[in-house]
């Protein structure tokens, strides 16, 4: 009888917990919405690069969908980041640049899941605004932040933290999921990383980690921009001669003038590129940099006198790489942290996972660093999501996707209405592998940045799986096409070539219908670019 009752009793409690499984299944998801900064998806292993290994990030790729042709409207921090927010273009949001200000009377989708019952968190860089909307709780860095000890805006006052910058948004992005939550409601979270902007602070111990490794090179590392439009020939963002040996290299600038006009190019160098991070730390944080320092230094006062121009590109590419991607290893440490308290928790199969970047970025190739470009390398940006059950795990998709279709895509996860005025198409249709209810061919650019920081000239352009064409105005009138499966580093522009005349032609028209439908204007960039002339144009560097 005992056995009977027993028997009994277990069997109502494995109904009582599948009927509570039940219901948990049906819930809404939660998102955790994870963006780094210039996080190139070349330095990510998932996306098949040899420069390093990100096992937690592959993880989330592993476990759910890798999109391989995911890219953005507009290649720079902030505007990407309103696009997100917005689900708009720049011309229409208004956030064309770094510079000009973000309308914050708009709509962002954090605001829509606040209203539909949902609980909102940000933690990280945000880079627009001290007081994010339709968030519930944040301490965000004012503008780009520091690595070292940064600062944070909270809803309580500004507040500084000891220590380093992405684990401590780590450790605030745990610590509401751990004590914060109202399991009551589902929640929608982001999770924003300053790293690995520039200028490149890893934490001390993977900056003695990462010195000590070398990197293979991009094939075009030495790129003489033959055969492309005069954009790519005035750009300043070249490892040779714009990468800074103090500010970027992290040589002293005490060397630096004592080696003298012999260093070039030395009078670009400003002390606080090198200071302004550097003092950040404590004297404990100091002098474990030091240590390293150090031997960097010694290494270059040494050395440098002999090397011709190669031999300082390759030096400088070196120490560019052992930096950034030092910078990523942190970053892919504190992803694996949070992914391992969403399964001790259980949190993680009702949990929507993004990894994406607000852009890519050049790790040397065309001899580049930086963005802004829509040639690849900055045009396409990581984009990973897990959804357990829902999206099939190590999945692949080739589709064109934008940054500006993320806010449609949540709200439909979520289940809410999205505005009817946002621009992107939900991906809904590609996670849940619907393909037939997807329908696009080609997506949208447009950067305006200019004259600016790396003096990356004012484009727009159409691409498709196949071609991109990009015209570049304002102090010029040149247009450029790219063959995207025959020409993938983007070395050759054919739009003179006249076997591409037909192609030219129909890329065009289908621009003009681009735009016509993104509402985007001559007159509309005239304006921006009026409204740009009045804000004072800081070179950063
Ligand atoms: C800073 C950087 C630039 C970078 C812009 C914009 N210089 O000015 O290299 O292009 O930010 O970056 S540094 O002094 O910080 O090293 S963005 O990601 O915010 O758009
Ligand atoms: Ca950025």
């Amino acid at each position: 009888n005992t056995k009977k009752i027993s028997l009994l009793i277990m069997t109502a409690i494995m109904a009582f917990t599948s009927c509570e499984k039940a219901t948990e299944t049906a819930k809404r998801p939660n998102i955790l919405f994870i963006m780094s900064d210039d996080h190139a998806y070349q330095a990510i292993s998932a996306y098949g690069g040899k420069l390093n290994h990100t096992p937690h990030i592959d993880r989330l790729a592993d476990e759910g969908m890798i999109f391989t042709n995911a890219c953005v409207t507009n290649s720079i921090c902030a505007p990407s980041r309103a696009t997100i927010l917005t689900g708009k273009h720049s011309h229409i949001n208004g956030k064309i640049d770094n510079l000009m200000p973000f309308d914050t009377t708009q709509i962002t989708f954090p605001q829509i899941f606040q209203q539909n019952g949902y609980q909102t968190a940000m933690f990280g860089k945000l880079h627009f605004g001290n007081n994010p909307k339709g968030v519930d709780e944040f301490m965000i860095l004012p503008d780009q932040g520091y690595y070292l000890n940064p600062d944070f805006h909270t809803p309580r006052g500004d507040t500084t933290i000891v220590g380093y910058v992405t684990d401590i948004i780590t450790d605030l992005t745990l610590n509401w999921l751990k004590n914060k939550r109202d399991e009551s409601k589902p929640f929608m979270m982001m999770y924003l990383h300053k790293a690995p902007h520039r200028p490149w602070w890893p934490s001390p111990e993977k900056f003695e980690e990462y010195t000590k490794k070398q990197f293979p090179e991009p094939k075009s590392l030495f790129d003489t921009y033959q055969n492309r439009g005069t954009a790519a020939k005035t750009a300043e963002m070249n490892l040779l001669t714009h990468m800074m040996y103090s500010h970027d290299s992290k040589i002293r600038p005490e060397l630096l003038e004592k080696m003298g006009s012999k260093v070039t190019p030395v009078v670009e160098e400003f002390q606080n590129g090198f200071y302004g991070p550097y003092n950040r730390a404590t004297e404990e944080q100091k002098k474990l940099y030091n240590v390293v320092l150090d031997s960097i230094n010694e290494v270059f006062e040494k050395e440098w006198p002999t090397m011709n121009d190669e031999d300082k590109m390759r030096w400088k590419y070196q120490r560019y790489m052992q930096d950034y991607l030092a910078c990523i290893s942190s970053v892919d440490d504190n992803v694996g942290r949070v992914l391992d308290y969403l399964d001790e928790s259980g949190l993680a199969e009702n949990t929507i996972v993004v990894y994406t970047s607000d852009q890519g970025f050049y790790l040397g190739e065309h001899g580049w660093f930086d963005k802004r470009f829509m040639y690849d390398e900055s045009f396409k940006t990581p984009l990973i999501v897990r959804w357990p059950d829902k999206v099939k795990a190590g999945t692949t998709e080739n589709e064109m996707v934008q940054n500006l279709d993320f806010a449609q895509t949540f709200l439909e996860a979520a289940e809410i209405k999205a505005p009817q005025d946002m621009q992107g198409e939900s991906l809904m249709p590609l996670l849940m592998a619907e393909k037939e209810k997807w329908n696009r061919e080609a997506v949208y650019y447009h950067y305006y940045e200019y004259p600016s920081v790396h003096m990356v000239k004012r484009h727009y352009g159409i691409a498709t799986k196949e071609y991109k064409l990009a015209h570049f105005y304002y102090d010029v009138d040149e247009w450029e096409l790219y063959d995207r499966l025959n020409d993938p580093c983007e070395m050759n522009n054919i739009y003179h070539d006249e076997k591409y005349t037909d192609v030219v032609n129909e890329l065009k028209e289908q621009l003009d219908q681009l735009k016509l439908k993104y509402k985007d204007s001559p007159e509309l960039a005239e304006q921006f670019i009026q409204q740009h002339q009045n804000i004072k144009v800081d070179k950063g560097n």
